[in-house]
Formats: structure tokens, C-alpha cells, sequence
């Protein structure tokens, strides 16, 4: 699971990259930049206080900075076709929107810029689309792909991004294999100068990206870059007086990895407590698979509290007398935070 960095050049794209994964990419590289980074979650910090287990793991979602496009910049256009085709391959993707004056002192234009990149992403859908149905046309059969590929050209045309046009699943099935941009989950970043990162995001911004049926937060990336080269003991009380309760970092997480829609559940012991990453609507067996094939095969029941009654009512034995602890079978949907012992036999 991929979480794809994009946005015009400039935006501070690799300065986020940076700043979330405690790399130093250069902002000048002409290589794709990977970082993968650890999900905060407050539920294994608890666990493992309960626990104490040896060892400690997160979810991890894995982030990638592109390098600059080759296009003429004169253009500000960002998508050339190598570009396109690494987005392609990005599960979501993150709009890092400038929100500072540039290097040249111009003022931000947030609302403006996300309308253009909008503009560019429905461009180079509508570009593969033209062309399937230019063959499809000269073809026989494919009747379901051609006419929903027929119905998406007049939204596309008007510059509407298919991720709002509320495609049923089966839809979106018949289209998956054109992994187009326009219909991934989408986070927009606004990176506001550290002056602004306590302040609520501007309400245009927030209504454009709503129009595109996106998620949107603002951050400085900056600040958040200065932030992960604190000590961690020094970093609340640097937060506390910029009057910021979190860094956006956690948050800038937690909403990347519902982007991908993906739900954790959780395993504990004295060995390990960990957080394992399933994308929503996965079931017990398949969750299990996760842990290890073995399990998946010889798998009997999962054994499930859901965190909430566990830390409410403080160990297995009491959430099994409160009758909390209950017995699923392999086609049970495994829900975010429940607390899973596999039952097994190979
Ligand atoms: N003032 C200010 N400048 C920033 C901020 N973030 C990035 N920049 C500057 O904007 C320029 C482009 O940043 P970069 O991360 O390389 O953008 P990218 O092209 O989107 O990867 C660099 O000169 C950065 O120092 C910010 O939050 N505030
Ligand atoms: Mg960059």
C-alpha cells in the first residue's frame, strides 16, 4: 500500500516527504524518494504498557516523493507521461498545495492551484479513455466496458473527477485495471507558512476540495520538519507553545492511511503487541493469512475483544466473564481495534 506525494513543483512536496519520514531527500533529486513510516496509534502504546511485551510494532504506510516533471515549466504543467505512470502505480494520493508566498514573492492561490491540478488529473484520464474506446470501437464485445467508458466522457469533458461520481463497486471493478488518478482517494495538504499552522483551514480550500470529493488538512511542512529534529521529551512542550495539542504529522498520518482504507486490528502478548494493516471489509481468515499462511490454512476461529471493552475492562479474563470475548468464524468482517487471538491447527 502506497501513498503517492504529488502537486505542482514548488509546493513543498519533498519538504513533506522530509519532514514525515525523517529522511533528507534532497529537494533537487532526479530519483523517486520511498520513506516508510510507522502509524502513531495510542491503542498499541496502551497494550504495551498492559503487556510489556518485548517487542513493540506499528502499521506502516509506505510514501513516495516524485521527482520534478520534465515538461516546460512555463506550462506549470506537472503530468508528463513518466509521471502519469508513477501515479498510476500509487494506491492514494496526497496534493500537497502551496500555502506560502514563492520564491519569488508572489502570494499563495490554494483554491486556483487545485482546480488546475484537478484539471490535470481528469485530463489524463480522459487520454486513456479516448484511446480504449477508439479500440473498443472496432471491436466486438465489451459492450458493459464500452458504455461505462462512453458515460464517464461528458463528467470528464466538463473537468469532473470520477472519484465523485459514486460508481458502484462493479463499476469500479471493470475499471480497475486503468488505475485512473482522478478516481484515487485524494488527501489535499495545504502547506501553510509556520505562522498559520495552528490556524483552521480556509474555507475555500476546503469547499474546492469537497468539490473533488477529497479529504484536506493543513500543515507547514516546514514546522514539521523542525519538529522531527527534536528530541521527542522536547517536542510537547515546542507543540504546546505554538498551541498545537498534536503535530499534524500523527494527523497527516492517520487520515493517509483511512485514505487507503485500510482498518487495523490488533494481537498482544508478552512476545509482541502489534497493529497489523487490512483493508476494510477483509474477513477473519484472510486477516489471519496476514499474520502467517499457516494460520490462514489451519485456521479453527479468531477469538475477538474489541479495544474499548478490553481497556475498559483491563484484562482477558475479566472481558471473557463479561462475556466481551467472542468466538468468530472465517468469514467474521474484522473491525478496526479488535484484539485477535487465532485458534489454528496445521
Ligand atoms: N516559506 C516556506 N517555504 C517552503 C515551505 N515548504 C517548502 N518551501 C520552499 O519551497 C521550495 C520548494 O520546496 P520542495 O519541497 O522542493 O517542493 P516540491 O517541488 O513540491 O518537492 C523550497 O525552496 C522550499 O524551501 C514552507 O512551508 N514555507
Ligand atoms: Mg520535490
Amino acid at each position: 500500500m502506497k501513498v503517492g506525494l504529488t502537486g505542482f513543483p514548488g509546493a513543498g512536496k519533498t519538504t513533506v516527504f522530509n519532514a514525515l519520514t525523517g529522511l533528507h531527500a534532497e529537494r533537487a533529486g532526479s530519483g523517486l524518494n520511498l520513506g516508510v513510516i510507522k502509524v502513531p496509534d495510542a491503542r498499541v502504546d496502551a497494550l504495551a504498557r498492559i503487556y510489556e511485551p518485548r517487542k513493540t510494532t506499528y502499521a506502516e504506510v509506505s510514501f513516495v516523493d516524485f521527482p520534478p516533471a520534465r515538461s516546460a515549466p512555463e506550462r506549470r504543467t506537472v503530468l508528463d507521461a513518466v509521471t502519469v505512470g508513477q501515479l498510476r502505480d500509487a494506491d492514494a494520493l496526497v496534493e500537497v498545495v502551496r500555502g506560502f508566498p514563492d520564491l519569488a514573492g508572489a502570494p499563495p492561490t490554494p483554491a486556483a492551484d487545485l482546480e488546475s491540478f484537478a484539471a490535470e488529473l481528469v485530463l489524463a484520464d480522459l487520454a486513456v479513455i479516448e484511446k480504449r474506446l477508439e479500440r473498443l470501437r472496432k471491436e466486438k464485445g465489451h459492450e458493459r466496458e464500452r458504455a461505462l467508458l462512453e458515460r464517464l466522457v461528458p463528467s470528464l469533458e466538463t473537468g469532473t473527477p470520477l472519484r465523485t461520481l459514486g460508481l458502484a463497486p462493479e463499476e469500479r471493478t471493470l475499471l480497475a485495471g486503468f488505475a485512473f488518478l482522478s478516481l484515487r482517494p485524494l488527501l489535499v495538504v495545504l502547506n501553510v507558512p509556520e505562522t498559520a499552522a495552528a490556524a483552521p483551514l480556509p474555507g475555500e480550500v476546503a469547499a474546492r476540495a469537497r468539490a473533488e470529493g477529497a479529504e484536506a488538512m493543513a500543515l507547514s511542512a516546514r514546522l514539521e520538519a523542525e519538529i522531527a529534529e527534536l528530541e521527542p521529551a522536547d517536542r510537547d512542550a515546542f507543540l504546546a507553545d505554538l498551541s498545537l495539542n498534536e503535530s499534524a504529522r500523527a494527523r497527516f498520518i492517520r487520515a493517509s492511511y483511512a485514505l487507503l482504507d485500510l482498518v487495523s486490528f490488533l494481537t498482544v502478548g508478552e512476545d509482541e503487541c502489534r497493529a497489523w494493516p487490512i483493508r476494510r471489509g477483509t474477513t477473519a481468515v484472510k486477516a489471519a493469512g496476514k499474520v502467517h499462511s499457516d494460520i490462514e490454512r489451519g485456521f479453527i476461529r479468531a477469538e475477538v475483544i474489541a479495544y474499548e471493552d478490553f481497556v475498559r475492562l483491563g484484562s482477558e479474563a475479566r472481558c471473557r466473564e463479561a462475556g466481551k470475548l467472542r468466538l468468530e468464524g472465517k468469514d467474521y468482517v474484522v473491525q478496526d481495534g479488535d484484539i485477535i487471538h487465532f485458534r489454528f491447527a496445521v
